[in-house]
């Protein structure tokens, strides 16, 4: 409903002389409210959706190419888009995303405007288009059509000259007329400036801020495809989510500022990561991540395909939070997506059905509020049926009938209204007594809270806190199974332990005399110092009886003092006990010389290669030599690693007999992609007792 001007100033100075509270000045009048249009709407209730990251690169072993790649080297030789869809499908994705162009120009379908494309690959004799199987997979298995259109080209002559927005919109309608409903369009905002452009060298070409047509894209957008939403660009349907590790903000709004503002926001990330409680306009957030490390598939990440905890963890922490999950899967060099990166999607939607499947609120419950008359509407089974507070604040009793277990709570606002809820939290009755079970900030189109399971007969939801009287179209109550995540145990070089978990409601347990930890064992709650040889064993606990696995980490001597000679850093990264930092020899030296301080008698040795997304200095053999004072070496052991390039995990490197030395020496005479520098996660060198 539209007001007039003046009536919308009397309504705002009524309302600040009624609440006296200043700061509610800046809280948008009720007729103000920023509210979803019917495109984001339908896209918000997809929840959970799927990327596919498949091009060029997937045969270069590379993320981000260069443009220069020759279309011949796209050649899946089992290229098979119904079985990308269908795993899609039965992990319950409603839509899925695929990259039709990449930064690196190369194009999946057969573009009229370009050579630099499928045309001109091997498969199919160049008679394929992947876009099309793709489109008619979608198709045959009911589930929604995107696509992934790079603005950044590195292949292009045009790119970075104004002829290069009339190409992208070629391709653009190309894309949008040819395949049928899309109901998602991709523009990235990367732009690493380098690039092929066309000529034969390699040369940057960054763009400035305005150079893209993107309003001209949107028209064509909205012209063709009537019901698609645009991510990215000038951001005119949806935002992304800030990161690309899986998580939305704790407090998350679906409203936004301007593009002005937005963009001269210093903390951009942050912002788009939390929203604008005040934001002028509805912007909601899309999570995307990779169940790999990388986007695309690399042999090199099998090890490090993401565990059924993590991804419930990137579910609670993105749908769970009020966004949309983007989830990318993979399709390897056959043009199939792995076996176990498949597997790892059953085992998590199984894991979501446990979770969230059986709503514990049935007939037998009761509920109250205090305006009784619509509350009946937040229990039932329809999104657009609603509580509403009178005030700004209000609550919701429920009660079971019977003693209860649980550990979710699901709540939902009526965003179509828009977002209102600030602060609430929950309580359960103990003995009579109200107890506060759990706490949050916004809640928006969908929020999971999980906790410490609880029996009891009635939990409240109280909201503390809303820019206007809270409308809760959903509540919901489940008892998961109790997934505690196995803790990570490190320790650094002046012998401190650290113990991580990224469970986020259990408790850690440990033990440092080799038993195993229960509930009476010590309980982890910060860094502890143990030098010298000690077995700590750590478990996870949620509630009284789910435990993790056992983590169990044997720590050697004491590294204190231990030294890499011609490197005057303390706690260098190979002895710091963190996989995830690396130390690099220097250029042209694909070693590394140990001084442990006094002499020992070594058994073997542990190698751990560089660990990060773009690893580098991977050793593809290596001999190690030990030396007393330093001066004169004699070799112990040489070999060659097999298959470290493509599985980069740890590798042991056992001796016949100890050894008795001071200084120990690792080299390696040939490093993969023809490296010559030795990149270590880490060095363990194993000491005889
Ligand atoms: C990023 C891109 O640069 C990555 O390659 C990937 O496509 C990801 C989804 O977006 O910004």
């Amino acid at each position: 409903m539209k007001i007039s001007s003046g009536l919308l100033l009397f309504c705002i100075s009524l309302s600040l002389f009624l609440t006296g509270n200043k700061s509610r000045a800046q809280v948008p009048a009720l007729q103000e409210f920023p509210i979803p249009s019917r495109l984001q709407m339908e896209w918000q209730k997809l929840e959970q959706i799927a990327f596919i990251h498949f091009s060029i690169n997937t045969f270069t072993d590379m993320e981000w190419g260069f443009g220069n790649e020759s279309p011949e080297l796209f050649n899946p030789t089992q290229l098979d888009c119904r079985q990308w869809v269908k795993i899609c499908k039965d992990a319950g994705m409603k839509g899925v995303i695929l990259t039709a162009k990449h930064h690196d120009g190369f194009c999946l379908w057969p573009s009229a405007y370009t050579e630099h494309c499928v045309k001109n690959s091997v498969w199919k004799e160049g008679k394929g288009d992947v876009v099309r199987e793709f489109s008619e997979a979608c198709k045959e298995y009911g589930l929604k059509m995107g696509l992934y259109l790079s603005p950044w080209d590195c292949n292009h002559p045009d790119y970075g000259k104004p002829e290069y927005n009339q190409y992208f919109k070629n391709q653009l309608t190309e894309l949008l007329t040819h395949y049928g409903e899309v109901f998602e369009i991709w523009f990235d905002g990367a732009n690493g400036g380098r690039g092929y452009y066309g000529t034969d060298s390699l040369h940057n070409r960054t763009i400035p801020a305005d150079y893209y047509d993107w309003q001209g894209f949107v028209d064509i957008v909205r012209k063709l495809q009537p019901n698609c939403v645009i991510h990215g660009g000038a951001m005119p349907d949806i935002r992304w989510v800030g990161n690309e590790e899986g998580y939305a903000g704790e407090t998350h709004w679906s409203t936004m500022m301007s593009q002005e503002i937005l963009a001269a926001e210093k903390n951009r990330q942050a912002q788009l990561n939390s929203g604008y409680e005040n934001g002028t306009r509805w912007l909601p957030s899309e999570t995307d991540v990779s169940v790999r490390p990388g986007w695309y598939y690399h042999a090199a990440e099998d090890h490090k395909v993401k565990t059924v905890e993590q991804l419930m963890d990137i579910y609670y922490e993105s749908v769970g939070r009020n966004s949309l999950l983007l989830l990318n899967l993979s399709p390897d060099k056959q043009g199939r997506i792995f076996p176990l990166d498949s597997a790892r999607l059953m085992e998590w939607k199984q894991q979501l059905d446990l979770d969230l499947g059986k709503n514990l609120l049935d007939d037998y419950c009761t509920y109250y509020s205090q305006n009784s008359r619509s509350v009946d509407f937040a229990f039932d089974k329809f999104f657009d049926t609603y509580w509403e507070s009178f005030k700004n604040y209000g609550y919701l009793e429920i009660d079971f009938g019977i003693e209860t277990t649980c550990n979710r709570l699901l709540l939902q606002e009526h965003i179509p209204e828009g977002q209102k809820v600030k602060a609430f939290h929950a309580d359960y009755l103990e003995n009579g007594e109200w107890k506060t079970l759990v706490k949050g900030t916004t809640i928006g189109y969908k929020r999971i809270l999980r906790f410490i399971p609880v029996k009891t007969r009635k939990i409240r939801i109280v909201i503390d806190d809303a820019l206007a009287p809270p409308q809760i179209s959903t509540v919901a109550v489940f008892n998961a199974p109790l997934l505690p995540a196995t803790p990570e145990i490190r320790r650094n070089q002046s012998g401190e332990i650290v113990i991580l978990s990224s469970d986020k409601i259990g408790e850690i347990f440990y033990t440092t005399d080799g038993s195993d930890p229960d509930r009476n064992s010590k309980i982890y709650d910060h860094p502890f110092v143990s030098d010298g040889p000690v077995t700590v064993k750590a478990a996870a606990y949620q509630g009284p009886d789910a435990r993790s696995e056992t983590a169990v980490e044997k720590f050697g001597v004491s590294k204190a003092g231990w030294k890499v000679v011609g490197d005057s850093r303390t706690d260098p990264a190979l002895f710091d006990g963190n996989p995830a930092t690396t130390w690099f020899s220097p250029k042209g030296e694909p070693g590394v010389t140990v001084d442990l301080v006094r002499p020992m008698m070594i058994q073997g040795v542990n190698f751990l290669p560089d660990q990060s997304r773009f690893f580098s200095g991977i050793p593809l053999n290596y001999r190690i030599s030990v030396s007393m004072k330093g001066k004169k070496w004699k070799q112990v052991v040489s070999g060659e690693f097999s298959n470290i390039r493509n599985h980069p995990v740890l590798q042991t490197i056992p001796f016949d007999k100890p050894v008795e030395t001071r200084f120990l020496k690792f080299e390696s005479t040939s490093v993969a992609e023809g490296k010559n520098i030795l990149g270590i996660g880490e060095l363990e060198i194993a000491i005889e007792k």
